[in-house]
């Protein structure tokens, strides 16, 4: 099917769904087709969309195979998907077709997209920044794809305890059938761990023994809006490579028998839940060279078919290290060049360092040498061989220190972005503000060695498919309607969404943007009563934080604003109440299992909760919930329903954020520090249109040391925070002294400076408060705010690393 603008989609009427629907519930499922629930209907719809997707996956990788193409491959720990029914439906062009397809057979379409769960392989932004990196390259038609582990159970499901605090249940997310992998069981490698290595000759080594296993590939279809490209997700699952040991199981040693077996399934069995912190865990380590060793070893085996000396190497593949996670690619590929391949060690680093590119996200992990050693020789042989190179390195010993690979102390350890740095071509921070910190503080003296040009930016971007038109269908449709364009137009081209500006004063249009608002707040509402049984005053203003629970990103900071808020409110007559604006404050995200300040800050926003939404003086004017088990999917309901979106780090902590874009593309206000892409969605939509607070960067390190050396009791500092810290600590909302540890952190030294931007946060929440009150002018904003979103599409970005990093071109299938 060829659309309005030459736009290509899949051409099926709906009886050929509808046969194809049933075929598979006869054949697939070996079900009938008259005694089907929604879980059945939902895998047999979901199993004949992916006929669609393999037909045009199979011809995109012919197409790639068809001449010498240069790939780029993108190694990810975390792909944090959500669902991809409703995605696929809308990238083929079939979703319309496909739900009266699905009425015909009794059921409805919306309903079996609810029974799909989420394939939530990663933690937060990152791994769902590379969701978005794959959604945009196929619909690019960029030859990229993904790497990454196909973990037994994802981030884990979130409860909440009667007390109020997270507890933790696993996320057997492959419990059921899942229809949209491919396990192919012809593409395996074994991977090796332990044994020892031997130099032969000059730098080549032969690494043998230890314990070997299984890595199998499992390959998702990602489909291109409105092409038939469909690029591949990779993902590894580890098996053992023999079944069990024979002679222990003969010996009748049973647990023996299967202790290796099982210890080679484990490697792929979870997901760490832990972000931004070092984990020094021997099976992290070999979840992470396991991963790259089987990716690189897949991507030689496709560059080999290419017939093409080992030195092109570079000429035919990119690869992006997302994050430092994947830095063991960097000594693996020496690895193999040198020991298996017989290139010498100056061309080894040059084919490394022409190929590789890093993206930094956050702080900088390290490994124990000992544990690296232990459980890859070869590997820390190579790295010890790269600091003698190093050794080069001009400049006196303390900068030589700080570059060093190698970290001193007991036990030394392997500095992974130093590492990731030397060994790559080039290093991008993900907003302005963080590569600029990048090259102003931790790789300074990198940029001093090999030249700024080596250290750019490639602000991240999220992709309208999912962000606008799916999780936004509403506003998706008036913008298409408004422009008078296919939807096609602005959702590959966001930068047409400017188009809106020209109406921003149209009463008639305002009506409509105003009643789409309107109406996803309704959605949320009913899900919150389905969910929690609470019914929401839906003509409140929607206030929202959705992200991980970290100290920095500060959910603290609004927990106790909204208590100072209602502290307020009780202290109102009932005719001052009566003028006071309503809201609604929504909490979601997970903390990981093991940081109890950010569980107690969990804990103290459900507690106060319960009191507040219970409260009969005020409960009409404030609720707050704390959704549980926040998602992809639950973020699709959260983000078209908020009026404003709080992005409140400490200024210089937050790398970027993403979400920060979704609410805007959706018409959502931001208030938030000056810190990572919150500048530049300033920039572009105006900062009349946002409401900032709080110091800025170069402030923060010279208040933490005031903080640290002359320290001023907060009472003093913040009387208005201290009042409130003072009424959760005596009890107010829960038992008296549950929250100390967390209160201390802001009596204490204060490292994320609540006392230092309480005041201006306060007022910034007032202007917001104002700004609502006149309800047309809050229309525009909102509307100039969707129409400046244009730079933040991840098509955008994914063009910033072809051109700048990948050198890879679109290649349209014929
Ligand atoms: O770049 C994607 C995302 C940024 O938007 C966030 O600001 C940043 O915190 C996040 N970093 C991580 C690091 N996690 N680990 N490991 O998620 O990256």
């Amino acid at each position: 099917k060829v659309w309005k603008d030459g736009l290509r989609g899949v051409d099926k009427d709906v009886p050929d769904i509808t046969r194809s629907v049933v075929h598979h519930v006869q054949t697939s499922l070996a079900r009938q087709a008259y005694n089907l629930d929604e879980a059945g209907a939902y895998q047999a719809a979901a199993l004949s969309v992916r006929d669609n997707l393999l037909v045009n996956w199979n011809e995109t990788q012919l197409h790639f195979n068809s001449k010498p193409t240069k790939r780029a491959y993108y190694l990810s720990l975390e792909f944090l998907m959500g669902r991809t029914l409703d995605n696929a439906l809308l990238n083929l062009g079939l979703k319309n077709k496909y739900a009266d397809g699905i009425t015909k057979l009794g059921f409805s379409l919306e309903d079996l997209l609810e029974q799909e769960r989420d394939a939530a392989l990663g933690n937060g932004g990152l791994g769902r920044l590379a969701a978005c990196y794959l959604d945009s390259s196929a619909s690019q038609e960029l030859p990229v794809w993904g790497y990454g582990l196909r973990y037994q159970y994802g981030i884990f499901q979130q409860l909440i305890g009667p007390d109020g605090s997270q507890l933790e249940a696993p996320d057997p997310w492959l419990q059921h059938d899942n229809p949209w992998e491919l396990p192919r069981s012809d593409v395996t490698y074994d991977i090796r761990f332990y044994g020892h290595s031997e130099r032969v000759d000059g730098m080549k080594a032969v690494w043998s023994g230890g314990q070997e296993v299984l890595a199998v590939a499992y390959d998702v279809m990602i489909p291109g809006y409105a092409t038939k490209n469909t690029n591949n997700l990779r993902l590894w699952e580890s098996k053992p490579k023999r079944g069990f040991d024979l002679n222990s199981f003969n010996a009748g040693d049973y647990e023996r028998a299967v202790e290796s077996s099982n210890s080679a399934a484990a490697i792929t069995s979870v997901l760490y839940p832990n972000d931004h912190t070092t984990f020094g865990k021997e099976l992290r380590l070999k979840q992470q060279y396991f991963w790259t060793a089987a990716s690189l070893a897949d991507i030689l085996r496709r560059f080999k078919n290419l017939d093409k000396p080992i030195s092109e190497f570079p000429e035919y593949v990119s690869i992006q290290l997302n994050d430092t996670h994947p830095t063991l690619a960097i000594p693996e590929l020496m690895r193999i060049l040198l020991d298996e391949e017989d290139v010498p060690w100056d061309a080894a680093w040059d084919i490394v360092t022409r190929t590789f590119f890093f993206t930094n996200h956050t702080v900088l992990p390290k490994w124990p040498v000992p544990l690296m050693q232990h459980l890859l020789p070869r590997h820390m042989q190579i790295i010890f061989d790269i600091v003698t190179v190093e050794k080069k390195f001009p400049g006196d010993r303390e900068k030589l220190a700080r570059m060093s690979l190698i970290e001193e102390g007991f036990p030394q350890n392997v500095r992974m972005a130093n590492l990731a740095c030397i060994g790559s071509r080039k290093v991008n921070g993900v907003a302005e503000l963080h590569s600029d910190l990048l090259r102003a503080t931790i790789m300074k003296d990198f940029v001093d060695f090999f030249g700024i040009s080596k250290f750019f930016n490639v602000t991240n971007g999220i992709t309208p498919r999912r962000w606008l038109d799916q999780c936004n269908p509403l506003l998706s449709q008036l913008i298409a309607d408004t422009l008078k364009l296919p939807k096609a137009t602005f959702l590959k081209d966001l930068t047409r969404l400017e188009g809106l500006l020209k109406f921003e004063d149209d009463p008639n249009f305002q009506k409509k943007w105003a009643a789409v608002k309107q109406s996803n707040k309704e959605r949320l509402a009913h899900y919150v009563q389905v969910t929690t049984g609470h019914i929401i005053n839906t003509k409140a203003m929607f206030d929202v934080q959705i992200k991980r629970l970290h100290e920095y990103k500060r959910q603290t900071l609004n927990i106790l604003g909204v208590i100072h808020r209602y502290l307020a409110l009780k202290a109102m007559t009932p005719e001052e109440r009566k003028k006071v604006n309503p809201k609604v404050v929504f909490f979601a995200g997970k903390a990981a299992p093991g940081y109890y300040i950010a569980k107690l800050t969990i804990r103290l926003i459900v507690n106060a909760a319960r009191i507040i939404n219970e409260d009969p003086e005020t409960k009409d004017i404030l609720s707050l919930f704390f959704l549980p088990d926040y998602s992809v999917s639950l973020a699709e309901i959260l983000i078209p329903a908020s009026d404003i979106s709080q992005h409140i780090s400490t200024a210089g902590t937050e790398a970027s954020g993403t979400s920060n874009m979704k609410f805007c593309l959706n018409g959502g206000l931001l208030l938030g520090t000056v810190d990572g892409a919150n500048i530049e969605i300033a920039e572009e939509v105006g900062e009349q249109n946002v409401f900032f607070f709080g110091h800025l960067t170069p402030a923060v390190e010279d208040l933490r040391y005031q903080h640290m050396y002359h320290p001023v009791p907060i009472e003093q500092k913040c009387p208005g925070l201290a009042k409130v810290i003072n009424e959760v600590s005596a009890g107010r909302f829960g038992d008296a002294g549950v929250y100390e540890p967390l209160l201390n952190t802001i009596r204490q030294n204060d490292y994320y400076l609540l006392t230092e931007d309480f005041d201006s946060y306060i007022q910034a929440l007032k202007l917001v408060d104002e700004a609502y009150q006149d309800r047309t002018e809050w229309i525009k904003k909102s509307i100039r705010t969707t129409a400046k979103m244009g730079k933040f599409s991840s098509d955008r970005a994914i063009q910033d690393y072809a051109q700048e990093c990948w050198n890879i071109e679109s290649n349209k299938l014929p």
